[in-house]
């Protein structure tokens, strides 16, 4: 099964213009890094941005495993240097954001397919073969699958999307947080985020991320948005590893 997986991903990598930044499997997880990278570009979401965004520059890291027979778990965590409140009030800030989402992508050993994305409040949204578009809330960065789900309930009231530009997100090769214990990302500082890091503790004693302030009441780091490895499956092969 292990193989079957390495050669459909190595067609993936072969059908995708990509840059790998490493060639292998450094993170040992069983997918080539590169067609780690691949597959994470070919889901990027299309993010849906508010005119009113304004609190700094963004990035996305990125994290690919099999999770299951030909299937892959994609998981996407956008970051920001401050959460800027609900805009209504504005109240509810915070240094330092990361906002997450899954993209389930399945293969049929041709090609791959989008087949789930899992959110917050919006556990199984049908992708039916479409890359995600992604509604990011003006200030908050509250994600949503559409902008009816942004409107909807209590949140709504509070928070406003849409209206703004809209881009597929370019994932950057050096954004691949890789697993825990063999992670591909440690230190975040070259990426303005002094003090933090992508798989353990915070410089500043805690596991929240504070977009590289030195305080507290930042989001949760980038490790708690992040799958694990808890287990190993008893045939030792990778599609026995299990995640949380
Ligand atoms: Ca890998
Ligand atoms: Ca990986």
């Amino acid at each position: 099964m292990k193989t079957a997986v390495l050669l459909l991903l190595a067609f993936l990598v072969s059908a995708a213009p990509s840059t790998p930044l490493r060639a292998g499997d450094l993170d040992k997880d069983g997918i080539d890094d590169a067609a780690e990278l691949a597959v994470a570009r070919a889901f990027s979401p299309s993010l849906v941005w508010s005119p009113d965004e304004s609190c700094g520059k963004h990035e996305t890291f990125f994290q690919v495993h099999p999770d299951g027979p030909r299937r892959v778990l994609i998981t996407y965590v956008v970051t920001f240097p401050k959460d800027c409140g609900f805009p209504a009030f504005g109240l509810g800030s915070h240094p330092g954001d990361t906002q997450e989402f899954r993209v389930q992508a399945v293969t049929d050993g041709k090609g791959w397919r989008a087949a789930d994305l899992q959110m917050t409040w919006f556990p199984h949204v049908p992708l039916n073969g479409e890359r995600p578009r992604i509604w990011v809330s003006a200030g908050k960065h509250h994600l949503y699958p559409s902008l009816e789900g942004c409107k909807r309930g209590l949140k709504g009231k509070l928070e406003h999307c849409g209206g703004g530009v809209e881009a597929v997100e370019t994932l950057a090769a050096d954004h691949n947080a890789g697993e825990r214990g063999h992670p591909l990302l440690t230190s975040l500082a070259r990426f303005g985020y002094s003090g933090e890091t992508a798989w353990g503790r915070s410089d500043w004693g805690d596991e929240l991320f504070c977009g590289g302030e030195p305080k507290r009441g930042g989001n949760g780091g980038l490790s708690s948005k992040l799958k694990h490895i808890v287990a190993w499956g008893t045939c030792g092969e990778t599609m026995g590893l299990k995640w949380r």
